[in-house]
């Protein structure tokens, strides 16, 4: 893992990272409930409630299957731990996954998440690596969508907005990847103050940078670490697939995951 970290961020051989976090998901059959946690509320068609599956193989599923009654069931998980880099320190957030079905209508997503009630609303700090399967099912050179919220009005939703007093601050990129979601790579999130840059490793140990983001497009304020995969509401027209409909009950339930086998949280000194 050193290496890894090292040849992602290209710094100095002498920083000697702190691990934060670090579960390769190989205890089963569940997740570490000391580390990670779950919600239990709808977003866009489904319902979240349930923290995956870990396989014998040591990989955690998180999937959206049918419910078996008509709907959606939806996974999460999210670290007990909320995290902000320290002064003069950068975070190093990766995760090794891939998408291993063509299921259109799904979102997948390595993610960072907070909000509070502050400045006259509910606002909310996130950074996102988000795959939508509308776009990578099927596909070779997958974009992954990588977006920065500051201080966002949950309320008030507006998006491409920079420090808007009512809204707040949202960026998003869509970027074409150079691979292929349903093979393994490793997704790198790096934050420091007022810098945010994300990287992909494939498994031959070829990287390339994604997005980077700098000043006011960089959240300031500690957030948790999820993973999720969920169906997106109708009117995010990209990620919609009205195609991609659950089935009654009685008529079997489907399974679409993303595949998580490790995840790892490190302090690097500058
Ligand atoms: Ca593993």
């Amino acid at each position: 893992m050193t290496a890894l970290l090292y040849a992602a961020l290209s710094l100095a051989a002498q920083a000697e990272p702190t691990v934060l976090l670090a579960d390769g998901f190989d205890g089963g059959p569940g997740v570490d409930r000391g580390v990670w946690e779950t919600e239990t509320h709808r977003q866009g068609r489904g319902q979240f409630g349930e923290m995956g599956e870990v396989g014998e193989d040591g990989v955690l599923r998180l999937s959206v299957s049918d419910d078996g009654e008509g709907g959606f069931a939806q996974e999460l998980i999210k670290t007990r731990e909320a995290y902000l880099p320290r002064p003069g320190h950068t975070l190093v957030f990766q995760a090794r996954l891939r998408i291993p079905h063509a299921q259109e209508g799904i979102i997948h997503a390595f993610w960072m998440y907070e909000q509070s009630r502050r400045d006259g609303a509910m606002r909310s700090d996130e950074i996102d690596f988000e795959w939508l399967t509308t776009q990578t099912a099927g596909a070779k050179d997958d974009p992954v969508l990588v977006s920065s919220y500051i201080d966002w009005n949950v309320d008030e939703r507006k998006y491409e907005t920079l420090r808007d007093p009512v809204y707040g601050s949202h960026v998003g990129d869509s970027v074409k990847s150079g691979a292929d979601t349903a093979d393994w790579h490793i997704y790198t999130l790096t934050w420091r103050q007022g810098a945010l840059d994300t990287f992909i490793e494939a498994e031959d140990g070829s990287q390339r940078r994604l997005v980077s983001y700098r000043g006011d497009l960089v959240p300031d304020g500690e957030m948790h670490l999820y993973l999720s995969s969920w169906v997106p509401p109708v009117d995010w027209t990209e990620a919609h697939d009205e195609d991609f409909q659950p089935r009654a009950e009685g008529e079997g339930v489907r399974s679409f995951p993303m595949e998580v086998d490790w995840v790892r949280v490190a302090e690097l000194p500058d």
